[in-house]
């Protein structure tokens, strides 16, 4: 199928019309994963202005929030924002849009197949949404090409807490245990930047006399604020675990009674840490020894402490692997399960947590149950009205799926929802490509990102606060994000858009665009599995400040701690597992001599689709730039402000360079929230969680003109 040439012309901009549904509604931030609690106030009366107050009663920020909470509200009332749909650029009525897709989607599955149709989700995406995408795309697609952004974010620290604890829930503890612990570990994660708030649970352990220890390879503003910074070589944490796991069992500081009564596999994980004495492990990651015999005694001697870890330690090939060793290490010290102490994965996105949980991933029914269990199967075609061999099995995961696009045996049509690939997927270039191949994309959005400019249909969506619907935060807790002013006239639910689609393509049964009642079928599709949400309901997440999972049934008071006296293991036991340092799968050579590594800054957010829009956001930091210690600068002859052309074995770009020696000088860091970094990255993928290694790479650093 040949599609037609796209033309998109200047965007049709209609200001919202909207009208308060209540004034000071509480609800919850659009954005990370944190969840901050907040009040959401519309005046229409003077240029529909909207107010933002933080919420005292939320635990997570406590009265906090950060810049991009803030101007949240900025993007309710923006020009910038869709309401129209659009086909080849052209603003259409939703029937005539939604007509267009339906028959696309027939066309296409008639030609290829179920599968030719391929499903993109998002990690932002509501409870509600999330499941709702995972049913449509088994259901009415019938497709097993569903996979989501998820994959890219927080997939190797799931893969690891699985095969640990039998269970993948980011903090398994209320964040606010962190203010009792006597030390922390944070490997890979500026807490400062990326969840602000989240700094005065460990302000508040300091303050009690608990230290903090920060691995990173620059000196971020969480690594200031710690009592002992480490400043590895990128892509060397998984040497740092062993070689710390090695000093902890050397200088007598196992818990042998956790360890015998707890746990199983230590013996394994005992004699390969033998390997790692702290010379060696120096050596590779370039931390002292000294700063090692430091940091395990800190641990060794708390009688409270966490380690958690980041997407620094995490979003690399060998990412399980290194969560595994620093899940080895907690458990070696006997941390996790016990109050106030144990291992968390700091989770990213909105909803992170609940959107790995029902069913847009490629392996995975609701109830973070695995599509290829015949029971899981049969649970949830049970509620679903449907016969469990009508459910198709594990699809592809997230940049294998987009890498697949438009080949000989790949999907032709791609559904996306609540992502920006084209800006933030490895090896960007490839995929706008491979995205650029398919007879049809559809993308629904509320603005026009990077990957909705290149979509033959556009369908405007209503967000956060236009809307209502369940977040999971970062430690479990589910909440409930609500409506606080009305939609513009134009923009449609991704409820609807989905019931939508369904009517069209198979009945409107079972697709409701009622969050709540979509929230009711997805406690019935998760009760029995892991992330069991059966007890839980809007009223309860009220009145309780929202409850954690698992909550099996509505007198159960939900857990926020469920590793107190078992794991989810068969056997009740945690695991260690026996892991291997091994160096990126990109290292640096004479062509390539440096290592690139990627992330964020604290005023933007993710593919910087949205905060890119917000004036205020725009004025901190207005485009991409790289960090560059002086030493290198010298090298190079460039000082601060001047672009650079950073180029790796998989295409180029610029930034302007920022001179500070606050990153090692083998090393460079450029913000992944403009377009042009990925380019650069690496799609290696870890070989369990098929995570990519977006951070670390080779590349060549020049002055550009
Ligand atoms: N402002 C802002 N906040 C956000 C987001 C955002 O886009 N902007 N996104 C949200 C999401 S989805 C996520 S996943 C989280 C991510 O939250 P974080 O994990 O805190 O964020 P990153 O900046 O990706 O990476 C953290 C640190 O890892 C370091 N690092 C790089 N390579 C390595 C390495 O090899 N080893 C170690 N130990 N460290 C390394 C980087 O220098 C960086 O300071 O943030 C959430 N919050
Ligand atoms: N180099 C590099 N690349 C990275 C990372 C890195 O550290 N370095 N981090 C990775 C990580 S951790 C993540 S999480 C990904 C994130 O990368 P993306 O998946 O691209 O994340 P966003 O930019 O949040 O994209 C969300 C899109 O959905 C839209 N949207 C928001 N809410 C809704 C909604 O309710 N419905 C619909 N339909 N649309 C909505 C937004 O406007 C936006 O266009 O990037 C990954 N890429
Ligand atoms: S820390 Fe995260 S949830 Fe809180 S205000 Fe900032 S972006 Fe929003
Ligand atoms: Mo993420």
């Amino acid at each position: 199928m040949k599609r037609p040439e796209r033309t998109i012309g200047p965007m049709p901009i209609s200001l919202p019309t909207r009208t308060p549904v209540k004034a000071g509604t509480a609800t919850h931030c659009p954005y990370c994963a944190l969840q901050c609690g907040m009040n959401v106030t519309v005046d229409v009366t003077v240029g529909k202005t909207v107010t933002i107050t933080p919420r005292e009663d939320i635990p997570a920020n406590a009265g906090g929030l950060c810049q991009k909470g803030w101007t949240a509200g900025e993007l309710l009332t923006s020009g910038e924002r869709l309401t129209t749909p659009l086909l080849y650029g052209r603003p259409v009525g939703w029937n005539e849009a939604l007509d267009f897709v339906a028959d696309r989607i027939r066309a296409v599955q008639e030609e290829h197949g179920p599968n030719g149709v391929a499903v993109f989700g998002g990690g932002g995406l509501t409870n509600e949404k999330a499941y709702q995408l995972g049913k449509f795309a088994r259901m009415v697609l019938k497709t097993s090409q569903i996979d989501y952004n998820g994959r890219f974010c927080m997939s190797s620290a799931a893969a690891a807490t699985n095969r640990a604890f039998g269970m993948d829930r980011g903090l398994p503890f209320p964040i606010t245990d962190l203010a009792r612990a006597d030390a922390v570990l944070l490997a890979g994660g500026n807490v400062a930047e990326t969840m602000p708030p989240f700094v005065r649970h460990l302000t508040a352990m300091r303050g009690r006399g608990g230290r903090l220890i920060v691995i990173d390879p620059r000196v971020t503003a969480t690594a200031r604020q710690a009592d002992l910074h480490l400043q590895p070589t990128p892509g060397t944490d998984l040497a740092l675990a062993l070689g710390l796991l090695h000093i902890v069992i050397t200088e007598g500081h196992v818990d042998e009674d956790y360890v015998a009564a707890r746990t199983s596999g230590f013996d394994a994980v005992r004699t390969s840490a033998a390997a790692w004495w702290p010379e060696r492990v120096e050596r590779i990651t370039g931390v002292p020894v000294a700063q090692m015999r430091v940091a395990a005694a800190i641990l060794g001697d708390a009688d409270r402490a966490a380690i958690l870890t980041g997407r620094g330690a995490e979003q690399h090939a060998k990412g399980t692997d290194t969560v595994s060793a620093f899940i080895n290490l907690a458990l070696a010290l006997g941390l996790p399960g016990r109050e106030g102490s144990g291992y968390g994965c700091v989770t990213g996105q909105g909803n992170g947590q609940g959107g790995r949980e029902h069913g847009q991933k490629a392996d995975q029914l609701p109830g973070y149950r695995r599509i290829d269990d015949p029971a899981a199967r049969a649970h949830v075609a049970a509620v679903w009205g449907i016969e469990p061999e009508d459910l198709p099995g594990p699809g592809r995961s997230a940049y294998e799926l987009l890498d697949a696009l438009g080949t000989a045996d790949g999907p032709r049509a791609l559904l996306l929802f609540g992502s920006n690939p084209a800006v933030s997927a490895p090896r960007a270039g490839h995929i706008a490509e491979r995205i650029n191949s398919l007879d049809l994309l559809v993308v629904s959005d509320l603005v026009m990102s990077e990957t909705a400019a290149l979509a033959d249909v556009v369908l405007p969506t209503t967000q956060w606060a236009e809307e209502s619907g369940t977040m999971t935060n970062l430690e479990g807790r589910v909440l409930l994000r609500r409506q606080a002013v009305a939609p513009p006239s134009g923009a449609r639910s991704d409820l609807e858009i989905l019931r939508g689609l369904a009517v069209r393509l198979r009945g409107a049964e079972g697709f409701s665009t009622d969050p709540r009642e979509v929230f009711d079928e997805l406690r019935r599709a998760s009760a029995g599995g892991i992330a069991d949400y059966a007890g839980i309901t809007y009223e309860r997440i009220v009145a309780e400040t929202g409850v954690f999972w698992p909550c099996p049934a509505e007198d159960h008071p939900g857990t926020p701690r469920p590793f107190l006296d078992r794991f989810a293991t068969p056997d009740g036991r945690a695991r260690f597992v026996s892991v291997e340092h091994r160096p990126p799968e990109e290292d640096i050579d004479h062509e390539y001599p440096l290592y690139l590594t990627t992330g964020r800054v604290l005023a933007h957010y993710q593919s910087g689709a949205q905060t890119r829009r917000i004036p205020a956001l725009n004025a901190v930091v207005s485009g991409p730039f790289v960090e560059l210690h002086p030493d290198l600068a010298e090298r190079l002859e460039v000082s601060s402000g001047e672009t650079l052309r950073v180029i790796s074995r998989r295409g180029e770009t610029e930034g302007v360079a920022r001179v500070n020696p606050a990153i090692r000088p083998d090393t460079v860091f450029m913000p992944f929230h403009w377009p042009g970094v990925n380019l650069l990255t690496n799609p290696a993928l870890d070989p369990v969680s098929r995570m990519p290694e977006f951070k670390v790479c080779a590349v060549r650093v020049e002055r550009a003109g």
